[in-house]
């Protein structure tokens, strides 16, 4: 046997680089890194040698790397991902985050933190945390539920069997998210003599099973039997490449189509079969039709509470609910039928089961009623001193975009507002609503940038979250990566003071007005985002915010829009009950009317599953 001399780490990075896509391409695109005595000698060493063939990029902050890296994923639709490196200890423990995201969204990303040693000399090293009971943990334990595959690499030759099963978990579509390869220290500088044929380039197919015929033969029957059936798309459409599929399947047999937040821009919004979305963040048609369905085909969805209205949607008592889902786990939610196989041919499989069956198909003048009110909360609004809401935010925005637009979002006012009000053109919208972390956005669109250069990337950002995580714009200035942040100055968390108020309670700690503080803020977003290499300005209005969405295109790094809104509105139209539970207990008659409706809406819910 042939045999190669490298440390443990300069045979990582360089199996990496052989793993390919059916294209050709690297599936791990580089390497995104942030040295520590954890990691600098061993990988940091073994990434500087490999060049070219296996790029390192340098972020500001492991948590924020990790978002870029996983955003990338998702917009490639998991064909390829990135790898994350961090030192041991902080620096880890910053990823936990990000693994629980890429974890809750299925999205894979490799991190590979550094790891004590595990030959034990230094004990306890720098950051070391010490259980007093337990010798084998170390900080990495906290990445065990949220990833996918965890692996501590306390030998050269783990990687023998560690790397192939990484790729495995990746490029699985039931299985895909997170791995963790925590690395020893020791381990990553260690010389090994690795079989020449591990290196050899491999291909990783995605596959696409195929369903069962008796599940495949139960769901055909219960179509056929159904009068009005409704299709709820999840991310899985487009992860499986559905798109065009799921149009001529709708359109042929007459079945109206709702979106998740991970399965909008599945079907071109102009369709006249894509009634919007459902459930907490929902149009008013697709609730509509939600609720009188008799029959609710779900396509790639894991059916979570705002999907499903916390249950209570669906409001049919005699509806039947299928779900196609490649993970058995999401297709035996809720009671469902499933259908466990790939969502592009499940769509070619029912659709031969069903033939030339037709149903007759919704309503479409409520889809019309609908998009014209959605139009109205997007106008301009008529010149005055008043702040503009979200929605005309979300509306300059749109008229705006065009077909290379894709707007992204996590947390805030902006995913719901956006969910409900946002007409996407295919594959132009992206939201991570599977964890809905603060902080992911700068990062989030860093990331799709890389991934999708010849799209204009509009990152939606509130106050709150800029504040949280932010510094990847420097990175992006540095790296001349183009996107543009409109950034929501709205003097605090308006969304969660929202909610606050919905469930009974009094405004307090969410906008700064309401908070334990001496001075009023005076946060100069422009001045903070241009000291970090960003082309910065304030919008003094709607107007000047599209004249600006236009100039931002012109250039070659990142731009941030500033503008003040008004935080009560939100989105202002559509929307469902959402699950959040509140006090039994209280001193206001507010709260006790609050937790009076709230127990109706409780019994609405459908148990079970
Ligand atoms: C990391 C993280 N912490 C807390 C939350 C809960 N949360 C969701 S939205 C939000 C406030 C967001 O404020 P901002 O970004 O200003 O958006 P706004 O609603 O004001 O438009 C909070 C605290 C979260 N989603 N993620
Ligand atoms: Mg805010």
């Amino acid at each position: 046997m042939t045999t190669i001399r490298l440390t443990a780490a300069q045979a990582m990075m360089r199996w990496l680089s052989v793993q390919l896509t059916p294209e050709g391409d690297r599936f791990i695109e580089g390497v995104w890194a942030i040295f520590g005595h954890g990691n600098v000698a061993g990988i940091g060493e073994a990434l500087e040698g490999m060049g070219d063939a296996l790029p390192t990029w340098r972020g500001q902050n492991e948590q924020t790397m990790a978002h870029a890296a996983i955003a990338y994923a998702k917009a490639k639709q998991r064909r390829r991902a990135m790898a994350v490196t961090s030192s041991i200890g902080p620096g880890a423990t910053n990823m936990v985050t990000a693994a629980a995201l890429a974890h809750v969204n299925r999205l894979p990303v490799l991190l590979i933190p550094g790891d004590v040693f595990a030959n034990r000399g230094p004990d306890p090293v720098l950051q070391q945390i010490e259980d007093f009971d337990d010798g084998t943990i170390s900080a990495n334990d906290c990445f065990r539920p949220v990833s996918r595959y965890f692996d501590r690499i306390s030998r050269p030759e783990h990687l023998l069997t560690a790397l192939p099963r990484a790729m495995r978990v990746m490029t699985d579509p039931a299985n895909c998210g997170p791995v963790v390869l925590a690395f020893c220290q020791d381990v990553q500088a260690e010389g090994f003599d690795w079989p020449e044929e591990f290196f050899a380039p491999t291909v990783w197919h995605i596959r696409r099973p195929e369903p069962d015929a008796r599940e495949l033969g139960e769901v055909v029957a219960a179509l056929k039997a159904a009068k009005a059936p409704v299709i709820v798309a999840g991310g899985g459409v487009l992860y499986s490449g559905a798109e065009a599929a799921l149009a001529a399947f709708a359109a042929k047999h007459g079945i109206p189509v709702v979106e998740t937040q991970a399965g909008k821009g599945a079907v071109d919004w102009e369709d006249p079969l894509n009634f919007g979305s459902p459930g907490v963040c929902g149009s008013d048609c697709a609730n509509r039709i939600c609720a009188e369905a008799d029959l609710v085909l779900g396509i790639g969805t894991r059916f979570q509470d705002f999907t499903t209205g916390s249950r209570t949607l669906f409001a049919n008592p005699a509806r039947r609910l299928i779900s196609v889902n490649l993970a058995g786990y999401d297709a035996a939610k809720h009671g469902a039928m499933p259908l466990v196989c790939d969502a592009k041919v499940a769509l070619e499989r029912i659709g031969e089961g069903l033939g030339a069956h037709r149903f007759e198909g919704p309503d479409l003048g409520l889809r019309e009623a609908w998009f014209a009110a959605t139009g109205k909360v997007m106008a301009a609004p008529e010149a005055g001193n008043a702040l503009p809401s979200d929605a005309q935010v979300i509306g300059a925005v749109q008229r705006h975009a065009g077909p290379q637009t894709l707007v992204m979002c996590a947390a805030g006012t902006m995913p719901g507002a956006l969910q409900v009000l946002w007409r996407s053109s295919p594959g132009g919208y992206h939201m991570e609503y599977g964890f809905s972390c603060m902080g992911y956005e700068v990062a989030g669109a860093l990331g799709i940038a890389m991934a999708e250069p010849e799209r204009e990337v509009i990152c939606f950002v509130g106050d709150g979250s800029y504040m949280m995580a932010n510094s990847e714009l420097a990175t992006a200035a540095m790296m001349g990566i183009r996107f543009t942040v409109v950034l929501t100055d709205n003097r605090g968390y308006g969304c969660i003071n929202r909610l606050q108020q919905g469930t009974g309670g009094v405004q307090f700690n969410n906008l700064y007005a309401q908070s334990r503080i001496v001075n009023p803020p005076a946060l100069d977003f422009v001045a903070h985002a241009g000291s970090m290499g960003a082309f910065a300005v304030k919008a003094a209005d709607i107007a000047a915010l599209e004249a600006e969405l236009a100039a931002a295109q012109e250039r070659s790094g990142p731009s941030v829009i500033v503008i003040d809104t008004e935080a009560e509105t939100g989105a202002g139209i559509g929307g469902g009950w959402w699950d959040v539970a509140v006090p039994e207990v209280g001193r206001t008659e507010k709260l006790a009317q609050a937790r009076k409706d709230y127990e109706v809406n409780v019994g609405r819910q459908q148990v079970g599953g």
